[in-house]
């Protein structure tokens, strides 16, 4: 298949082209290197040093003889060049990882609320209408979020995507109606996953795009068997405090002797998948698309659930270190449960890594190997979801 990977640059798209382009695909990288020079706003980097997208693709094809296409484009700010380049290349199949991912980030201030929604909702909404004036018949896969669900499971498991509800109607019958998931987004990024959903029922019933949406939780991990082929392939890593994603973050906290940032008491429970399954189920999606016409595809992208506090002292017990408990910064619940449906994936062959699988001590490692590339300050997560939330928090630790 040809197939573009917007967003193909970064921290799951990197890993997903290379395993795209192993499996013999036509991959074309698609991305604006926003990602790249919010590093050089945040005055931070990688913990893993990273190559030009040029340098990475070079190198790739060195290595394994397959070709990489990098076509730099803003897919958010740049319609007609978008519209232009699916027209001409016409892709079999798109995924869609280009948007700003950080909660934190989206919630900093006013101008990173506005930056986030704009760049997010315009990346998907021009994608969407490009595709429907081109007429191109690509299954698009969207990297989404477990997070648009909320996090309380009122004891009952998430299902994935719709929830069958049952109404009574004017003259008295019962009737049931299958709705989207009621979403409960926790910050301005995960209310854009939110909006991207309605976007893409809208064109699924509208115009009989071939959608999958894949709500995906938390990633950990930083290796890959392809980013593993090179010193110059490696994955980037991100460890500072609008970033860095929980468990990747009390790893490396672990390695350079950083008392492990719990916020709140911990109680939050989450969901999370390893890399390396990320990359397998967005395989496992293309070979599973639905049919023009069809109500647009929802998994659950995760393998297991965690307590963040029950990671910080499996994380300290393991690879040594204190946990801190700090001021939680966010407006999220103390203490939640969480359930979640993800029979889908399994039933089309995912076979879950888990943290059990000595993992977690190749990060510690890598992160022992780059420990001088980490700039402490850049560890504690100061941006605050509220006015209030912002007294508590030490921005200068
Ligand atoms: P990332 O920030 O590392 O990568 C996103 C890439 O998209 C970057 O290279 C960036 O430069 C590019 N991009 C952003 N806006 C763009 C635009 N307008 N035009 C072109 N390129 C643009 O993020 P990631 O961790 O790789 O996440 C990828 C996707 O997966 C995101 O949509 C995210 O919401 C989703 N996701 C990530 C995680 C996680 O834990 N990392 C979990 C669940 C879902
Ligand atoms: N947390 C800590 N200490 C830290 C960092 C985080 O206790 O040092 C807590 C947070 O308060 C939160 C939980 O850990 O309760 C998860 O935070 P996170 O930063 O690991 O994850 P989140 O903000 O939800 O975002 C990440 C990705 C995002 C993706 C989402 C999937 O950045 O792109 O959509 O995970 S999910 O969480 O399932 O919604």
């Amino acid at each position: 298949m040809r197939i573009a990977v917007l967003g193909g640059d970064g921290f799951v798209g990197w890993p997903t082209s290379l395993h795209l382009s192993d499996l013999g695909h036509e991959v074309h990288i698609i991305d604006n290197l926003s990602r790249r020079w919010i590093d050089a706003e945040l005055g931070v980097q990688s913990l893993t040093p990273m190559d030009s997208i040029q340098e990475r693709c070079r190198i790739w094809h060195e290595v394994t003889g397959r070709k990489l296409h990098f076509h730099l484009l803003d897919i958010a700010q740049e319609y007609e060049r978008l519209r232009g380049w699916l027209s001409e290349t016409r892709p079999d199949a798109i995924i869609h990882f280009a948007e700003q991912r950080a909660a934190p980030y989206s919630m900093k201030t006013d101008r990173h609320k506005v930056y986030t929604v704009n760049n997010n909702v315009n990346a998907t909404h021009n994608l969407l209408a490009a595709l429907v004036e081109t007429g191109i018949d690509a299954h698009l896969i969207h990297l989404g979020t477990m997070g648009v669900y909320g996090y309380s499971t009122v004891g009952a498991a998430i299902p994935e995507g719709y929830l069958e509800v049952g109404i009574e109607t004017m003259d008295g019958r019962n009737v049931s109606q299958e709705i989207l998931y009621p979403t409960r987004p926790g910050s301005v990024y995960h209310m854009t996953k939110s909006l991207d959903q309605i976007l893409f029922q809208f064109y699924a019933q509208n115009d009989g795009l071939r959608i999958t949406d894949l709500h995906q939780g938390i990633v950990w991990g930083t290796h890959t068997d392809q980013t593993r082929r090179h010193p110059q392939l490696i994955n980037r890593f991100d460890y500072d405090g609008d970033y860095g994603t929980v468990l990747n973050r009390f790893l490396i906290q672990a390695a350079i002797g950083y008392p492990l940032t719990v916020h709140g008491t911990g109680g939050q429970t989450r969901a999370f998948i390893h890399i390396k399954d990320s990359v397998r189920c967005v395989e496992l999606a293309l070979g599973d698309a639905p049919k023009a016409g069809e109500r647009v595809k929802i998994f659950n992208q995760m393998t297991e659930t965690h307590r963040v506090r029950d990671l910080a002292e499996m994380v300290a017990q393991r690879a040594g270190g204190s946990v801190a408990y700090l001021p939680n910064p966010r407006k999220e619940a103390a203490e939640n449960d969480l359930v979640v449906r993800n029979e889908q994936f399994l039933a089309l062959g995912l076979e879950p890594t888990t943290l059990a699988e000595g993992l977690l001590d190749e990060i510690v490692e890598v992160a022992r190997k780059f420990a001088h590339r980490i700039d402490r300050k850049r560890v504690p997560a100061v941006s605050a979801w509220t006015r209030e939330l912002a007294k508590l928090v030490d921005t200068d630790p």
